[in-house]
């Protein structure tokens, strides 16, 4: 009896799961980039996003926000998505070591395993998640078939991987002579395998992440046509341009360059739409449901231009995730009236590809012709990231009530709750005035009249409520009132400066707002959720 042939143990499945699901990964990517097939970790992740309860999903988008924050990892948005990427390999790889810990488990109990537990595995975990991405996937530009076939493919290829290399480690090598050392001879074999077996799935993993970068999987970005094209503030001043007020040194830019945009959204990967296959369906409580195209949309009614301050709900007091861009539509109620709605349509029903949705009522859509269906940002199509072709405006509301990607518009009786709202946010959503100093500009430190002075300067937003004053405190000083730049709309943020007499050493600089209805900021400091954050922004600085 061959006593001295132990099988391998379950860390060893679970190494050999791990070092398994790198290269599977990184296949799935580089298939991502080549042939446009899914990219199931995302996927998967995605799929978690939506089912997991919404109060530990935004638990976990609060924490890597202040992580972000604390840490000063830069653009919020961007990092915050790269974060999340991470996280979805990181789940993948577990899953990977886990089933290589069942896996072997099962094999062990087996008396001479072949091939097919690995197979099983493989169909078991690869079935599910091919029918997930065919679902739920929105980026994938393959044939839904060629992906189902290259996915199960892949995960049964990889289930096999692993029976093959249990039945490798459980070989004897030839060259045992005498039971006692056959143990030793053994282990140095089994060591031997697992390095060139590392060493194999480890070139794969780096070629295929490499040429699946170069390729473009995983691209997220804005459109490379249409940064051929030129943008409309390419060779057009911003309306405000000859306001008397300028900006501090080193306050935000005014405009927000499209690719400097904050992102938000629920996908790992922003969906891809085509536009010959795209309508938007006008359906429910009207007369004449429609479908129209984005021609129709851009050619049969009046293109609205629109400067336009978006902020997210979970941006911070002095956060990054707000921006400011220049919008074009169409007011939705043009669209909602042609589709001629019944007497008692009360609510919009606003759905997107991503499986977004919201709810936006009808008398606002029918007083406020600001509320506009939008297909341009800066004069060229909404970048795949932020929507394209279509998504809503509605002033005064921050991003989670306006979706992106939008495929359908139900007019209905019933008022309910949108996708952030289920999930515990403020169904008003309305923007909470806020002030950010985003400088301290103590390199254009000035003299004037035989006096030092120091530009301080940043942002006030209050969505369409407008700002009719801003305040600065340094120190434990008075509160004095800062100059407005002429804002470049009602429904943009005001440029704020406030030129401080000189005096050397560590100061704090704090901030505050009205809003134009004469409203003061909330000073009390209160977290992002549910109705966003409120209290004062300030910045340390030793001049
Ligand atoms: N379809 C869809 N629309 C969406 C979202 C989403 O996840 N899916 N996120 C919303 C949120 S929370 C915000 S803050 C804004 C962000 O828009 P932006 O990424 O263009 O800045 O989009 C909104 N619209
Ligand atoms: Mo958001």
């Amino acid at each position: 009896m061959e006593t001295n042939t132990r099988p391998p143990g379950l860390t060893a499945g679970a190494l050999v799961g791990l070092l398994l699901t790198a290269p599977l990964i990184a296949l799935l990517y580089l298939a991502n980039g080549l042939l446009g097939t899914p990219f199931v970790p995302y996927d998967v992740f995605d799929l978690l996003a939506r089912a997991l309860p919404g109060g530990l999903v935004t638990f976990g988008i609060d924490t890597i926000i202040s992580l972000i924050v604390a840490l000063n990892l830069g653009d919020t948005s961007r990092t915050a998505k790269i974060a999340e990427h991470i996280m979805a390999l990181l789940l993948l790889l577990t899953l990977g070591a886990l089933v290589g810990v069942i896996l072997f488990a099962v094999m062990r109990r087996m008396k001479n395993p072949g091939l097919l537990p690995g197979w099983i595995a493989g169909a078991v975990i690869g079935a599910p998640a091919a029918i997930l991405s065919a679902t739920l996937n929105q980026s994938a530009s393959a044939d839904p078939f060629l992906s189902l076939a290259w996915i199960l493919l892949a995960f049964m290829l990889w289930g096999g991987a692993y029976a093959w290399v249990y039945r490798r480690l459980s070989r004897t090598p030839a060259a045992r002579s005498q039971p006692v050392e056959a143990v030793t001879v053994t282990q140095i074999d089994r060591r031997g395998f697992l390095i060139r077996l590392g060493s194999a799935t480890a070139a794969i993993t780096v070629v295929g992440a490499g040429v699946g970068i170069l390729s473009g999987a995983g691209d997220s970005g804005v459109e490379s046509e249409a940064l051929v094209e030129r943008p409309w503030s390419g060779s057009n001043p911003l309306p405000n341009a000859d306001a008397a007020l300028q900006p501090a040194p080193g306050t935000r830019p005014e405009f927000t360059p499209v690719d400097k945009h904050y992102r938000v959204d629920i996908n790992s990967l922003p969906p891809v739409i085509r536009e010959d296959s795209w309508t938007l369906e006008v359906v429910g409580l009207v007369q004449n449901p429609l479908k129209l195209t984005l021609q129709q949309i851009r050619e049969d009614y009046p293109a609205l231009d629109q400067f336009i301050t978006l902020s997210c709900i979970s941006n911070g007091v002095g956060g990054d995730l707000i921006g400011t861009q220049r919008w074009t539509g169409v007011p939705l109620k043009k669209i909602i009236d042609a589709a001629r709605p019944m007497a008692n349509a009360s609510q919009l029903h606003i759905t997107s590809a991503d499986g977004f949705d919201e709810y936006l009522s009808r008398s606002l859509v029918n007083t406020d012709e600001r509320v506009m269906l939008t297909y341009a940002w800066d004069g060229l199509p909404l970048p795949k990231a932020h929507g394209f072709p279509l998504r809503v405006f509605i002033p005064d509301r921050y991003g989670m009530k306006q979706p992106k990607w939008i495929v359908r518009i139900e007019l209905t009786d019933q008022e309910d709750e949108g996708y952030w709202v289920r999930r515990g946010w403020d169904p008003l959503a309305q923007v909470q005035t806020t002030s950010v100093v985003d400088t301290v500009a103590k390199d254009a430190v000035y003299e004037k009249d035989g006096g030092r002075f120091v530009p301080i300067g940043g942002i006030a937003y209050a969505g369409k409520r407008g700002i009719s004053k801003v305040e600065v405190k340094v120190d434990e000083g008075d509160w004095h009132e800062a100059e407005l730049r002429t804002p470049m709309a009602d429904l943009t943020w005001t440029i704020w400066r406030y030129d401080w007499p000189f005096q050397a050493g560590e100061h704090v600089f704090f901030v505050r707002a009205v809003d134009g209805r004469g409203a003061k900021q909330i000073e009390t400091q209160r977290d992002t959720r549910p109705s966003g954050a409120t209290g004062i922004d300030r910045k340390r600085e030793t001049l």
